[in-house]
């Protein structure tokens, strides 16, 4: 057996790993047998050189086997799915998509993240609503999948231990953006959950963790290869991540919008989202034969109500009031009588007349996250107050000195260089090119 040393010679020399020697060394991260600098060395190597196919698997699998796997009732064989997305701005998807797979009678024991960097995460929306709690335990996550269908929770310390220490050191070692490394990550923390079915939302554009569609697609295809090699049907959704998803961004406002959607009122572009990654779940389950019928499957969830009466039983299952979870899911609501509202709010008015072209979804939660709706650094605080609301659409013309942006603000309070830079995010054009910016998000679907 090869000590340490040898094994971080071989990667680094660009030689391939066996599978006996990825286990030891993820079993020398697991049991903390390595040193840190041992493993920084090696996660340099595994950047700089990479890792084939077959080595990809034999990581993500010695990781995901690192920690607790979580174990179904025989009767839900093939039925217990999930969702994973790159991160993105306004990114609700989760909080329609869960229910909407547990109407279509799916289990969903979704694990979330917060936010991270300029991207919202859904936990910290959820926690948004008074009594909702993310710590569940496994036992609970079971007992509510078997009475509603859907949780979301966050990742117990049990779940892929290895992951932990891998992720803190390769911030440290500017080894984050390594295929290999973050494929493994992804997918031994879902391969964790013992799904049946798994769809990766990976987003590409200016508000995404990839720029390019190209480095976005390198990632989807390594994500679905490893994916399907650990036993899991896995698809990737290709998504464009310029602008915001919906019109909300922040925490409050986005519970909002997504209540709405769950009651029929929901912007084009999530609900595309949304059915296209459901259907797709559907598909792969075996549910529906065809990915239309799946998208169709999920719109009707979504419209019918049956989604929303999910999501209804999946607050109170995760500590809400029953009255609040009540209120906050009938029609003619007042939101901010449960939810916090910001002391402040403040409109920003065109200042030109044509038609909107682009709003640059990366500049706006940059400023929000400054604002309060980020943390400032792990652990802190946030306020889920904060937030912001587009009034216009892409495609629409609007005239000089009309609303096109409600801010929701307490402290600290926008500074004038920041609504400046808030008013330069939206960008207006002339009516000859309307077409170019009221395209589909959903850019292409990987399968294998
Ligand atoms: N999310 C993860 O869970 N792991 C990663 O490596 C990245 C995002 I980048």
């Amino acid at each position: 057996m090869l000590s340490i040393p040898d094994l971080i010679k071989k990667k680094r020399d660009g030689m391939k790993l066996s599978d006996e020697e990825i286990k030891t060394f993820i079993q020398a991260v697991t049991d903390k047998t390595i040193q840190e600098c041992q493993t920084g060395a090696m996660l340099m190597a595994i950047w700089q050189k990479g890792m084939v196919a077959k080595e990809t698997v034999t990581l993500t699998k010695e990781m995901m086997t690192s920690g607790e796997v979580m174990s179904w009732p025989d009767e839900w064989a093939g039925l217990v799915v999930d969702k994973h997305s790159t991160g993105g701005v306004g990114d609700k998807v989760s909080l329609v998509l869960a229910p909407a797979l547990a109407a279509c009678d799916c289990k969903v024991p979704m694990i979330s993240g917060r936010g991270l960097a300029h991207t919202g995460g859904t936990l910290d929306k959820l926690e948004s609503i008074p009594g909702f709690n993310i710590h569940q335990p496994i036992g609970q996550v079971q007992e509510i999948l078997a009475s509603v269908g859907c949780c979301i929770v966050g990742q117990t310390e049990m779940l892929v231990p290895a992951d932990r220490v891998l992720y803190a050191l390769r911030d440290a070692t500017s080894t984050v953006d390594s295929l290999p490394l973050i494929t493994g990550s992804i997918i031994s923390k879902k391969g964790a959950e013992s799904l049946s079915a798994l769809v990766l939302d990976v987003k590409f554009g200016r508000a995404a963790l990839y720029k390019d569609l190209n480095s976005a697609k390198e990632l989807a295809q390594s994500l679905v290869e490893v994916g399907n090699g650990l036993g899991i049907r896995t698809a990737a959704v290709l998504s464009s991540m310029d602008t915001t998803i919906g019109r909300c961004v922040g925490n409050s406002v986005e519970v909002i919008e997504s209540l709405e959607t769950l009651k029929g009122n929901g912007p084009d572009d999530l609900m595309e989202l949304v059915t296209t990654l459901g259907g797709e779940l559907l598909r792969m389950t075996g549910l529906v034969s065809e990915l239309p019928e799946g998208k169709k499957r999920i719109s009707d969830a979504v419209v019918s109500g049956a989604a929303l009466s999910k999501f209804q039983a999946m607050m109170e299952a995760q500590g809400v009031a029953r009255e609040t979870a009540q209120q906050l899911c009938s029609t003619h609501t007042n939101y901010y009588s449960i939810l916090r509202k910001s002391k402040h709010q403040m409109e920003l008015k065109t200042q030109d007349s044509g038609v909107v072209m682009d709003v640059d979804g990366l500049c706006l939660a940059q400023i929000l996250h400054k604002l309060g709706a980020g943390r400032s650094q792990a652990g802190a605080p946030i306020n889920h107050s904060v937030g912001a609301e587009l009034l216009v659409s892409l495609g629409q013309r609007v005239n000089k000195g009309v609303s096109w942006l409600q801010l929701h603000y307490e402290s600290p309070v926008p500074t004038p260089d920041q609504i400046n830079r808030l008013q330069n995010c939206l960008i207006l054009g002339s009516d000859a090119n309307t077409q170019t910016c009221q395209q589909s998000l959903v850019k292409e679907i990987i399968t294998h």
